[in-house]
């Protein structure tokens, strides 16, 4: 399919989803379809399970009385995902790996919010890795408590949001940050990639001997990790976290145009809070930074998926007024399944525009906002892409497409959220969005770059060092062959790649 047709905002599953005899007794509305619960009468007791299944019918969940194949969460009360396994083999049950275990709490959370809201690691039953259980004859693809191989490159794993190990990887994530500060440029690779990796495992690590096998967990990272099984938290990162450098640089750069240069010279200036630094008369200020300080208090709030919906609708509308046969895919992190983001992520392409009007889109569409007042701050790029430039090297090169960075005024009665009514305050949000144009035959791999991640940046690495290939936002190119590879999907790339396809909602890597 072609993957500019649509616009993904929630993550694709790849079953498809039949209602079954089970389900068909719910007199109440489904409205979010994507997610079959079934709850574990064990440990919770039937009328308490009866309980819950009403109220989240009730507010729109799919819930069946019996486990099927189309159940995607089980959801249990005082149990560990090592007990959810042990009686889903008693029951002889076949379970896919896709199957989230989840605690009461995740339920409790939805049913507040009347959403789902984002699984996290405090959600998720923790599955002991080659634990006593041993598989039931005639029982198949049980999420197997197992480490399989793991390949050392993101584009070979299947990373979701559903992150098993997320204590580890908070503090790796701290640790990288605090080397990007310093400029430790070789630790901070390790320090991600380690989190990347642990994202991606199918089963919480409780003991050392868990990361045996696990690759790019240098003795760095399993020092770490020791630490936390030990006190079950990282000396190393609290203290980071308490350490006046990474406490400024965490601050000064969490002002939209400001980068490591700035908040260096704002540190050894002394500076400690961002007020003094506005106040202060002899700094002078990039238009960028001005616009970041006065939004300062919006953009440092992030982005929610009703939010984005809404800026996803206010750029649609503007960018098919001037070219109505123009698709729009919101791409970064929300085409990922993200439920939030810092900015919202869009890329633009044509089958029909000319060179000139493809050009003039984007003048067009942040005239047009400039005009409505919507426009609060408005840097366009001009493209100086090539048709025939080989592929950069650099993992991480920047393209060469034509795009915008803006911040654009956002009124909150175009914001369709379950509490509606009176919204206190100014009456609208600043938020953060990019838009590529990019044309139209290099849309895959455009959409492919801007979708993210680290594992985005594995698909490179892979393609030069397993394939002899060259790949980045713009295109393909076979060295060997010496050949540019022309795809009008991901699934082509992938497939060009000689790589299983993986969709968006399992690259966070
Ligand atoms: P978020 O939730 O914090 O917004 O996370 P995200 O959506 O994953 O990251 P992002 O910073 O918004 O960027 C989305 C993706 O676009 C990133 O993977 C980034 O590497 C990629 N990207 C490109 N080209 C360019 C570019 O020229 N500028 C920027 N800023 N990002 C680019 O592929
Ligand atoms: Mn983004």
């Amino acid at each position: 399919m072609d993957p500019l047709q649509a616009v993904h905002l929630s993550p694709r599953k790849k079953r498809p989803r039949q209602m079954g005899a089970s389900g068909a007794s719910t007199p109440h509305d489904v409205r979010f379809g994507d997610l079959v619960l079934f709850i574990l009468e064990k440990k919770m007791g039937t009328t308490r399970r009866a309980f819950l299944m009403e109220l989240a019918r009730r507010k729109g969940f799919r819930v069946e009385n019996e486990l099927s194949d189309s159940v995607t969460h089980i959801v249990a009360e005082n149990n560990s995902g090592s007990d959810v396994l042990e009686w889903l083999q008693l029951q002889n049950i076949k379970a896919s790996s896709e199957l989230e275990l989840l605690d009461i709490s995740w339920l409790v959370e939805c049913l507040g919010a009347g959403k789902p809201v984002e699984m996290t690691g405090r959600h998720q039953l923790v599955v002991r890795r080659n634990s006593s259980l041993s598989p039931v004859p005639g029982s198949q693809n049980i999420p197997a408590p197992a480490v399989q191989k793991i390949s050392q490159y993101a584009c070979q794993r299947r990373t979701t949001l559903n992150n098993h190990n997320q204590v580890f990887t908070d503090a790796f994530d701290i640790l990288a940050e605090n080397d990007e500060f310093r400029e430790n440029e070789g630790s901070c690779l390790a320090f991600m990639r380690a989190a990347s990796v642990l994202k991606s495992l199918p089963f919480t690590i409780i003991s050392v001997k868990d990361t045996e096998g696990i690759p790019f967990l240098g003795d760095k990272a399993k020092y770490v990790i020791e630490g936390i099984i030990e006190d079950g938290e990282s000396s190393e990162a609290k203290a980071v976290l308490e350490d006046e450098r990474y406490k400024s640089f965490k601050l000064f750069t969490s002002v939209f145009g400001v980068g490591l240069k700035t908040a260096e010279k704002w540190f050894r200036m002394g500076f400690k809070t961002l007020s003094e630094i506005k106040s202060d008369t002899s700094l002078r200020f990039t238009q960028m930074q001005k616009a970041g300080f006065l939004y300062y208090e919006d953009l440092i709030s992030r982005v929610n998926r009703p939010e984005a919906e809404a800026v996803s609708v206010l750029v649609k509308e503007a960018v098919v007024a001037f070219l109505p046969d123009a698709l729009v895919t919101m791409t970064g992190g929300f085409r990922r399944g993200k439920m939030t983001g810092h900015d919202v992520d869009f890329l633009i392409t044509s089958p029909e525009a000319t060179e000139e009007e493809e050009q003039q889109l984007l003048h067009k569409v942040t005239d047009f906002w400039r005009q409505q007042g919507l426009l609060l701050y408005c840097d366009i790029i001009e493209s100086t892409f090539e048709k025939f430039k080989l592929p950069s090297r650099k993992v991480d090169a920047l393209d060469h497409f034509q795009k915008c960075f803006l911040i654009l005024k956002l009124h909150h009665e175009r914001v369709h959220t379950e509490k509606s009514g009176q919204q206190e305050g100014k009456g609208w949000k600043a938020i953060r969005v990019d838009l590529v144009m990019c044309p139209y035959e290099r849309r895959a791999f455009a959409l492919l770059g801007w979708t993210g991640s680290r594992f985005e940046r594995d698909l490179r690495r892979y393609a030069t060092h397993e394939r002899k290939m060259m790949l980045d936002n713009h295109a393909l190119y076979d060295k060997t062959k010496r050949v540019f590879l022309e795809a009008e999907s991901e699934e082509e790339i992938f497939a060009h790649l000689g790589l299983d396809y993986i969709e968006p909602c399992e690259r966070n890597a």
